[in-house]
């Protein structure tokens, strides 16, 4: 085993991964911000492409297709390889976003942790942007308590925090440079803090699973098979997208996200 898979075996994450050159990172965030520019005063529609990013925008697609970043996700998950999601999470400079403490797989209504994220910077994340804090060890365990807060600054979808104590003295930072990116395992306990910086904190998060998965619902999601081969049929492979926003592909990821409301919101309506 190489001794950087022993590592993220041990702690359930490694960083930094050089993956994209400068010019490359350049061009990629001016094509979301001229996305951004373009449909800033359809919320919903920006909102929809910024958290299904490789079903509307076709350089996220690329992205999750490169065999820099596939070649380090191949060796954790093996040759057969699905993209469930890819979203961006971006913090504007000087901002009250945050992302509490939690568990990525608590809520997506998956059957097992065949999954690894990883997580690329087209800005800088550094501790004054609010870069990612991991918890060393931490999926290892089981998924713990979360409990919703639905606190407006906070970026996940139901404010969901860990319901444990976290060490934050215990907590490593994971610094990047614009091009590199982070792995991190679905049960390692992470979040992060605000943007104090004068620049954009842009990652995009992207969810690379095993075809072997499969939603606890009844219902299949979308996934997008990027390495391999899909002998298991768990999910509805989708193509790469038609074009940026397109219309088709438009009304199969809100379909998509009605089926995924069913686990990710599951519970809200008796709590609230
Ligand atoms: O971007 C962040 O600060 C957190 C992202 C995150 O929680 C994730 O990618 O799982």
């Amino acid at each position: 085993m190489s001794s950087w898979l022993a590592d993220y075996e041990k702690q359930g994450y490694y960083f930094p991964v050089s993956v994209l050159d400068a010019a490359t990172v350049q061009r990629y965030r001016a094509e979301l911000e001229a996305m951004e520019a373009r449909y800033q005063t359809d919320t919903d529609l920006k909102k929809l492409a910024i958290g299904q990013a490789n079903s509307l925008i076709p350089f996220v697609d690329e992205i999750t297709r490169a065999d820099n970043i596939l070649n380090p996700v191949r060796e954790i998950l093996g040759p057969n390889i699905l993209v469930w999601n890819s979203s961006f999470f971006i913090k504007e400079p000087h901002t009250e976003n945050f992302i509490s403490w939690h568990q990525d797989l608590t809520y997506w209504g998956l059957t097992d942790s065949h999954e690894v994220t990883v997580w690329v910077a087209l800005s800088a994340a550094t501790v004054q942007s609010g870069c990612m804090k991991f918890i060393p060890g931490t999926h290892t365990g089981s998924i713990v308590g979360h409990r919703d807060t639905f606190d407006e600054k906070n970026l996940l979808s139901r404010g969901q925090e860990l319901a444990v104590d976290v060490n934050e003295e215990d907590a490593v930072d994971v610094v990047l440079k614009p091009g590199e990116m982070s792995l991190h395992h679905g049960q390692v306990f992470h979040g992060s803090n605000t943007n104090k910086s004068n620049d954009r904190r842009i990652g995009l998060a992207i969810r690379y699973i095993t075809p072997d998965m499969q939603q606890t619902i009844n219902e299949k999601t979308d996934a997008k098979l990027v390495s391999g081969v899909d002998e298991f049929h768990h999910f509805n492979l989708t193509d790469a997208p038609r074009g940026l926003l397109d219309p088709e592909d438009i009304v199969a990821t809100r379909r998509d996200i009605a089926i995924r409301q069913k686990f990710l919101m599951a519970g809200v309506d008796q709590k609230t």
